[in-house]
């Protein structure tokens, strides 16, 4: 009897692994990643462009690296895509790789956060 139950918890042990396995590699899946250039200058466009892409649609997760000046977005592939998320940084006023930063937003951002101020 001890046996049969060790054996039946071995069992359905290796099937929740399993199971959370596939789990893993759906949500793998769904989701991508990309890296975009961006023109950030300090902790205020990193906290602006955190918020602001986290809205976007799709988007799951956002990390700007404000030394690399390079923003990491996780992001659902059905709902969204690359040019899609680089599309609304440039609304949130700043370049997204080749994509230059929409004027009238860039021109909102507070001087210090302008792509010609230095960087502090
Ligand atoms: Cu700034």
């Amino acid at each position: 009897m001890k046996i049969l139950v060790s054996v039946l918890i071995m069992v359905f042990a290796g099937f929740g692994a399993a199971t959370a396995q596939q789990n893993a590699d759906n949500e793998n899946e769904k989701f991508a990643e990309v890296k975009i250039k961006t023109s950030s200058k300090c902790n205020m466009c990193k906290e602006r462009i955190e918020t602001g892409l986290a809205l976007a649609k799709g988007v799951k997760e956002v990390e700007l690296d404000l030394e690399k000046n390079t923003v990491t977005v996780k992001y659902r592939k059905d709902k969204t895509d690359e040019d899609r998320i680089r599309k609304a940084l440039t609304k949130i006023g700043y370049d997204a790789d080749d994509m230059p930063a929409d004027q009238k937003a860039h021109d909102r951002l507070p001087l210090c956060c302008q792509k010609d101020a230095e960087p502090h």
